[in-house]
């Protein structure tokens, strides 16, 4: 089948990146979704606990405000099953699903130069030709299952939460365990032990978590909502994170003490990643940072009434926010159950999995069930389980072998009219994702419309922007402590062999507007097109 452009994906950035260039540029568009629904991440995460941390009000598109204004969110923060529901009326509102392919697998795609076309192969069997090829496939979907010994021995049942049974699991009288306290591990952890006989935390690394203080939503909040889209609009497009709330204009470091920690109690009591933004420096100035940690490490040790429990949960050793920073609904809390019991693996690390359960160095755990909240193959994985060949038989594998290179996020030398949504080198990651989504694909749309206009058929960047770009993010991640952490996803530290290289553009969303909107604004300098037009910028 042959159309304008091939989306891979339907979740937040397919979906988004469809209507714009079907229903804006009159483009023949369709999307491939290897899930049998549209939703994306809300499709498949559907493990117990599971809700957004950016809060409901901001975590929606903001290109239309009618749906805005329409759609009414329950709770703080958007559960799963809300979410899902929310996208699910999206793909009706627009019309989006006669041009959504579900349960199409995208297995390959090849540039062919002469053609100038994308040759994309499904595991259905269909294959389609595009001139446009745009990866929406999120930068946290493919789950990373560590290679454990023996874990095919196991006589339970084992989940990856990122790919959880839509039928639910039962943990009603099972001895469950968890492994892994990243974000995941930390919302699903309280849900479980409700219901499980016995929950086992196997914890290698201790977290951060702020209370997320959820709670259902006022008809008065959301009359504010209706009535300031734009002025809520304009707060997250001129925050660091894409948040509905800016960054303090106070420094950690230069607050009195006493001030400063009642800073942090009223900011604990907001909850959620608001605490974050009680101060500008947490994230560049360990001193500042440290104030912080210290002030989580002691709300831990005030929670968790068992003093050895509490020593292993606050015995945190990388910069407050450095990894992404959890927020939870009773976390710590749940270390006070009878029925829940926390492994320090740095103590003990996993050996193997052996068919009764879990056995580390100096213990085994019977178990019925092993959860993996061990999180995902982070910003590259999605992409490069795509079987990807650009120019000259050039795979995206062997151009991504030492880190990913690309220009702005947006766009990979040597495979023309590919466009990556949420790719590494954007700041997505470190965002709420919808406000950097829309700007992907707002400026991948635009990108296309200024072509189609000048008759060019052909876009990519030149190696000097990518050179550039690179230099760019990394000096963005070195103005932070964010590179300090040696086990950290944004590094590609949590799977095996994976390149070490800072992916995300750590300079902020709004920054990285700005840099976007000026390279548009300039008639798109270090990118080549097949036609001339340099000479005619905006
Ligand atoms: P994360 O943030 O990558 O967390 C994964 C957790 O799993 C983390 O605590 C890891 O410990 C732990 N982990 C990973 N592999 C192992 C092994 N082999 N043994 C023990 N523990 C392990 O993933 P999440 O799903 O929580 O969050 C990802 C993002 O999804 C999140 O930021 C949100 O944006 C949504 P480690 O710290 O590496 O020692």
């Amino acid at each position: 089948m042959q159309v304008d452009a091939l989306i891979v994906g339907a979740g937040f950035s397919g979906m988004y990146q469809l209507l714009r260039l079907r229903d804006h540029l009159g483009m023949k568009a369709l999307a491939l979704e290897a899930a049998d629904g549209v939703g994306g991440t809300w499709y498949w995460n559907r493990y117990p606990g599971a809700r957004c941390d950016s809060e409901s009000h901001s975590y929606q598109y903001f290109f239309d405000e009618d749906l805005v204004r329409e759609w009414q969110w329950s709770e703080r923060y958007p559960g799963q099953a809300e979410i899902l529901r929310y996208l699910n009326h999206v793909a009706d509102r627009y019309a989006l699903r006669p041009d959504i392919r579900l349960k199409t697998r995208v297995t390959a795609a090849r540039y062919d130069e002469p053609a100038n076309r994308w040759l994309v192969e499904t595991d259905t069997g269909e294959r389609y030709s595009a001139q446009f090829l745009i990866a929406a496939v999120g930068g946290l979907s493919a789950a990373n299952v560590p290679d454990i010994p023996g874990l095919p021995s196991f006589s339970g049942r084992w989940y990856h939460t990122g790919e959880w049974p839509h039928e639910g699991v039962d943990f009603t009288g099972k001895r469950v365990g968890l492994i892994g306290t990243g974000s995941t591990g930390i919302q699903c952890a309280p849900v479980i032990a409700q219901s499980a006989a016995h929950l086992t935390v196997f914890q290698r690394t201790a977290n951060y978590s702020i209370p997320a203080r959820n709670a259902p939503l006022d008809d008065a909040f959301r009359q504010y909502v209706r009535e300031h889209v734009d002025e809520i609009r304009k707060v997250m497009h001129a925050s660091t994170n894409g948040h509905p709330f800016l960054f303090a204009d106070r420094s950690a470091t230069a607050t009195p003490p006493d001030e400063r920690d009642a800073i942090y109690r009223a900011a604990w009591e907001k909850g959620g990643l608001r605490f974050r933004a009680a101060f500008k420096d947490l994230l560049v100035d360990q001193a500042a940072n440290d104030t912080a940690a210290g002030f989580i490490k002691a709300r831990i040790r005030e929670v968790v009434k068992d003093p050895a429990r509490a020593a292993i949960l606050s015995d945190i050793d990388h910069p407050f926010a450095a990894k992404r920073p959890p927020i939870d609904t009773e976390y710590f809390e749940t270390f006070n159950r009878d029925n829940v019991s926390l492994v320090d693996l740095r103590a003990a690390p996993i050996v193997e999995v052996v068919p009764e359960g879990i056995r580390t160095a100096d213990a085994l755990y019977p178990l019925d069930i092993i959860v993996f909240a061990t999180g995902f193959d982070a910003m590259t994985g999605a992409f490069l389980k795509i079987a990807i060949e650009g120019r000259d038989g050039l795979t995206l594998q062997q151009a991504w072998r030492a880190g990913p290179r690309n220009c702005l996020g947006l766009q990979v030398p040597g495979f023309p009219n590919l466009f990556t949504i949420t790719g590494p080198g954007s700041p997505s990651v470190l965002c709420n994702l919808p406000v950097a989504i829309e700007q992907h694909v707002d400026w991948v749309t635009d990108c296309i419309a200024w072509m189609r206009e000048r008759g060019a058929t052909r876009v990519e960047p030149a190696e000097e922007a990518v050179e550039q770009w690179l230099a760019t993010v990394q000096a963005a991640a070195d103005a932070t402590l964010l590179p300090s952490v040696p086990h950290s996803w944004y590094l590609g530290a949590n799977v095996p062999g994976k390149p070490r290289i800072f992916m995300p553009y750590a300079g902020g969303m709004a920054r990285y507007r700005a840099i976007c909107d000026d390279v548009a604004a300039q008639g798109y300098p270090g990118f080549v097109f097949d036609a001339p037009m340099r000479a005619t910028p905006r």
